[in-house]
């Protein structure tokens, strides 16, 4: 058999069909499938990628990495508007997923990917080990999810939409692609889906013909932040680094961002025996993003991806922290999807290619510090278990110290010598640990050596973006042939303004209701002068946007609004203070009924009319930007603007009411910079706190189970609360128990469906049977009454005696010592306590009725009702328009 068999094959090279079939193989498509963070430069990456000829390059599928630099809300929308744009509504996009992975290491499918495994539990909240060495607001994660607000105000929307429970997860994308064919794997983000997928799919493996990972330093040297040589004064910050983790290179100068992310993912996609093409930072420390580059890719912009990106680029570049842009921006997501495509295109050993020089070497990711096996309670693999976690080694790599945090003191010994290098993509020789893999290990340069773009890739990125092939339609605005931005604002004439009111929230879906509702409360009741929002609830503060939206939608552009914290009071690292810890918000789940479902309002975000408003990076040095942008008229204001212009405009002898629905983060702020805050404002509202008259009597803490009787409100910032309950102000508090006395959806449903007659009460009506369905149909939302009872205070706040209320003044005090486990309680304290009045009841059938009857009302009725309505006026001529 053997013999004949191998004459056969003798037969069929000698005619030269062995080399036919070879090429029949070399010619089919390459199906990628792309794992991506959707930080700006993966979608340079993208965009790159889908304008390739889709005979050789073929995008099967997305799939959002949600633990690094973008929330899965935001970037699932960016993922899709810039799809719709390229025409490729075809490729799948997988966002997200509620399973877990439990005590005894069982994974459970549609792990969301929102936690690093180490970190990951049966649910999707958790500590922010890693990532919280990524910035949260300003040039970090409020950026990124908006991309410097440039997706609203450039990205056309289609119809693809994220869903509650009905969005295809990452791992159902990931198992469906890959068990397709044979699957290329690209990971520009963190390593952590497709690790979840190798680590629960082992007979899916042998699918993937390879993986390309930009990620790591292997023998990097970082080039930034280096002192000049002729510098008199200088402290060296990154320089010679083998990692790029700049917010955190004291504990760990070795780690690049990616790895961090999740460096046991890391670990597992490395050694999974699949061909592993490496692009770390030493290939792509060689190509820096220069001003030679940057001016010529302004003059060549044929495209609208071309200019997307353009435009992206020119914003981080704009808003660069320091003057050192063009020599630390590098080209790293894009210079791999360029790198990739042409070792794919050659086909050659080696993984020789036209834009980098390759080389093999055998690396391992560290997971842990040495010594190994000793358990210090930092490593939850094995930390209080006689089995660890996944099987692992007693005394193996994985068994030692992982990092804490930026501040962990096991980074920094006292001979400063020793730093952490979990997630150091490391070389290793003769260790059985390594695995051999081929490395980018420089930028080739222009083979044209006159030219100014000295990289070979650049010419390509600026060529194939402009390549009329494979080229985006059409951008927001020259989609509709009418298309025109409106403010909408209100003539009150001589109608006499009622109380004027503050709103602090936090984004939450009850926030939102809330606000349509004051939105609907008659002018000479309520004047609402402004929206304050925190980023330390329920929503990433990029959802500001919804916001923006609602007050387009009921005609109210003339509102301010201003952007408050992303951290609660104590939170920011002392040294660093764009990035800190997540010690309360991390109670918030990442997924069902959290910080997904906030940031799009439930699916619902993208029905809303879209308003001309946006959080916007622009900016200006008036207001401590390193430098102006180009239209730093639009910033975005921030919280504690907004009310001083506010209390600043009163008449004389006016105040002002204040109503919170979440966190006291910006109150507290506005008691801390203001001396004589009693004399503006006449009362607060506050929603939250919970008073418990026995131990039965709980919180709604779900997440801290330690925790038994503190309300989310006043835990999420507990040194907020006491700064507020400290203060001279009137308060008024809605807690938890008469919350809880009107959050019935079906009675609020019931009275809704009665009243939908104006497009905010369908809205209303239909975010409220969302709310409702999910609630009974998923144990992820088994809290979404916590949300309708939010609305309490906004009714309480306009109508005040027709609720019938009783209260009570007590005196109320709120643990923030620091111990989770009775932060944000709020007791009675005789001793200590501040008196404040204490809602107990209202009347539950006139408050329906009142909430009900308003959103039903023609008067101060939405001005345009829905995206699908703006989209009829752009696309039809002005006089047409009825
Ligand atoms: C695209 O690739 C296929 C297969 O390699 C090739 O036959 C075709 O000519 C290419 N098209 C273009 C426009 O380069
Ligand atoms: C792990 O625990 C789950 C229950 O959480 C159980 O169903 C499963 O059989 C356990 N697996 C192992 C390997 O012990
Ligand atoms: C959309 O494209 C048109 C035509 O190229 C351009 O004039 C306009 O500025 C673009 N919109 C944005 C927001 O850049
Ligand atoms: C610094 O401390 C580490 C252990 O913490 C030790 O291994 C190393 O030798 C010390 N280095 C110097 C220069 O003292
Ligand atoms: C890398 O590892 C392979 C075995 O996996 C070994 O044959 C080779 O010599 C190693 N190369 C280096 C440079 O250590
Ligand atoms: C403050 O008020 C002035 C004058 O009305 C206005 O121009 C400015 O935009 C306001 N700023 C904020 C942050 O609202
Ligand atoms: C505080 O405001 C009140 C009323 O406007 C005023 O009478 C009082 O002098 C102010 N106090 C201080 C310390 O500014
Ligand atoms: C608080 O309210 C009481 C009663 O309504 C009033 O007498 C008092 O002046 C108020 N205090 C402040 C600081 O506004
Ligand atoms: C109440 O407040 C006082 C002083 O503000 C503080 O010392 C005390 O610890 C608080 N009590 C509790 C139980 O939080
Ligand atoms: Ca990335
Ligand atoms: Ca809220």
């Amino acid at each position: 058999m053997r013999i004949q068999r191998a004459i056969i094959w003798l037969l069929f090279s000698l005619l030269g069909i062995g080399l036919l079939l070879h090429e029949i193989e070399a010619t089919k498509p390459r199906r990628i499938l792309l794992d991506t963070d959707v930080d700006t430069d993966d979608f340079f990456a993208l965009l790159y990628l889908l304008k390739l000829n889709r005979s050789e390059i073929d995008i099967k599928a997305i799939t959002i990495n949600t633990n690094a630099w973008t929330d899965a809300g935001h970037a699932v929308n960016q993922v899709y508007d810039m799809l719709y744009m390229m025409d490729r509504d075809d490729i799948m996009v997988g966002v997200g997923g509620e399973g877990g992975i439990s005590p005894n290491g069982t994974i459970y499918p549609n792990v969301g990917g929102y936690l690093p495994i180490i970190e990951q539990g049966m649910s999707t909240y958790g500590d922010c080990r890693y990532r919280q060495a990524i910035p949260i607001g300003l040039g970090g994660r409020l950026d990124i999810d908006t991309n410097y607000g440039l997706r609203r105000s450039f990205l056309p929307q289609g119809k693809r939409k994220y869903s509650p429970l009905r969005q295809p997860t990452t791992q159902q994308v990931m198992i469906d692609t890959i068990s397709n064919g044979p699957t290329t794997v690209f990971v520009i983000g963190s390593h952590t889906n497709l690790a979840i997928f190798l680590m629960s799919n082992p007979r899916l493996k042998k699918n993937i013909e390879h993986i390309y990972v930009m990620g790591g330093g292997v023998r990097s040297k970082n080039p930034t932040g280096c002192c000049p040589k002729n510098a008199n004064s200088c402290t060296p910050k990154q320089c010679g680094d083998r990692g790029n983790m700049f917010t955190g290179y004291t504990s760990n100068p070795y780690v690049e961002f990616n790895i961090f992310g999740d460096p046991f993912a890391a670990y597992q996609v490395i050694h999974s025996g699949i061909p592993v093409t490496l692009v770390p930072l030493d290939a792509t420390n060689t190509i820096p993003i220069t001003e030679q580059f940057f001016k010529s890719f302004e003059r060549n912009q044929h495209t609208y991806e071309a200019q997307y990106i353009f435009q992206s680029l020119k914003l981080a570049r704009d808003t660069w922290f320091d003057d050192q842009f063009y020599t630390s921006y590098f080209m790293w997501d894009s210079f791999t999807s360029g790198v990739a495509a042409s070792i794919m295109r050659n086909s050659k050993v080696d993984g020789e290619n036209e834009f980098a020089e390759m080389e093999y070497m055998n690396i391992t990711v560290i997971t842990s510090n040495e010594p190994y096996g000793v358990s210090d309670g930092s490593n939850p693999f094995f930390a209080g278990r006689s089995i660890p976690k996944f099987n692992l080694q007693k005394d193996g790599v994985h068994s030692g110290h992982v990092q804490q945090g930026l501040r962990d003191p096991f980074c920094f010994a006292k001979n400063n010598t020793k730093k952490c290098q979990d997630g150091y993509t490391k070389e290793v020789t003769g260790d059985p640990d390594g695995v051999r893999v081929l490395v980018a290990t420089k930028a080739k340069p222009n083979q044209l050596s006159n030219s100014l773009l000295d990289r070979e890739y650049f010419i390509s990125f600026l060529d194939v973006l402009n390549l009329p092939r494979n080229a985006g339609r059409f951008n927001f605005t020259t989609e509709f042939p009418y298309y025109k931005e409106v403010l909408y604002k209100p003539d009150f004439g001589m109608r006499k303004l009622g109380k004027s009111v503050v709103f602090d929230m936090d984004m939450s879906a009850g926030d939102f209701i809330s606000l349509i509702y004051l939105l609907k409360v008659p002018v000479e009741v309520i004047n609402l002068k402004g929206i304050l929002v925190s980023g330390t609830g329920w929503a990433n503060p990029a959802t500001i946007d919804i916001i923006y939206d609602i007050l387009h939608m009921m005609g109210r552009d003339d509102i301010p609004v201003g952007r408050g914290d992303v951290f609660a009071l104590g939170q920011p690292n002392p040294s660093f203070t764009a990035v800190g810890d997540c010690k309360y918000i991390k109670a918030i789940p990442h997924g069902g009924g959290g910080l997904l479902d906030s940031d799009t309002l439930y699916g619902f975000a993208r029905d809303l009319p879209r308003s001309p408003r946006r959080h916007t990076a622009e900016n200006s040095v008036k207001y401590g930007a390193p430098r102006d942008t180009d239209h730093p008229e639009l910033r975005q204001p921030l919280a504690l603007e907004v009310w001083q212009n506010i209390s600043k405009s009163l008449a004389p002898g006016s105040k002002i009411t204040i109503l919170t629905n979440g966190p006291l983060t910006n109150l507290a702020q506005i008691i801390q910079s203001e001396k004589n805050l009693s004399s503006v404002v006449e009362n607060v509202y506050v929603v939250g706190g919970h008073l418990s008259y026995s131990r039965k009597d709980l919180g709604n803490l779900f997440s801290v189970p330690s925790n038994e009787f503190a309300e989310f409100n006043m835990f999420l910032d507990p040194m907020a609360a006491k700064v507020v309950l400290e203060s001279e102000l009137n308060i008024t508090l809605i807690p938890l128990s008469v919350q809880r006395q009107i959050s019935s959806f079906p009675e609020i449903l019931k009275r809704l469906q009665l009243k939908k007659k104006t497009p905010e009460a369908v809205f209303t009506y239909r975010l409220l049977s969302r709310l409702y369905r999910l609630q009974q149909k998923h144990r992820r939302y088994h809290h979404l009454d916590t949300f309708l009872g939010e609305i309490l205070g906004a009714v309480i706040l306009a109508c005040d005696q027709h609720l019938n209320p009783t209260f009570k003044v007590k005196p109320v005090n709120v643990s923030a010592t620091g111990d989770v486990s009775k932060d944000g309680q709020t007791i009675i304290d005789a001793v200590h306590g501040k008196l404040v009045k204490v809602i107990e009841s209202v009347d539950n059938r006139k408050y329906f009725a009142e909430f009900a009857n308003l959103l039903g009302e023609k008067k101060q009725t939405a001005v345009i009702g829905s995206f699908n309505q703006q989209k009829r006026i752009w696309s039809t001529p002005p006089a047409n328009h009825t």
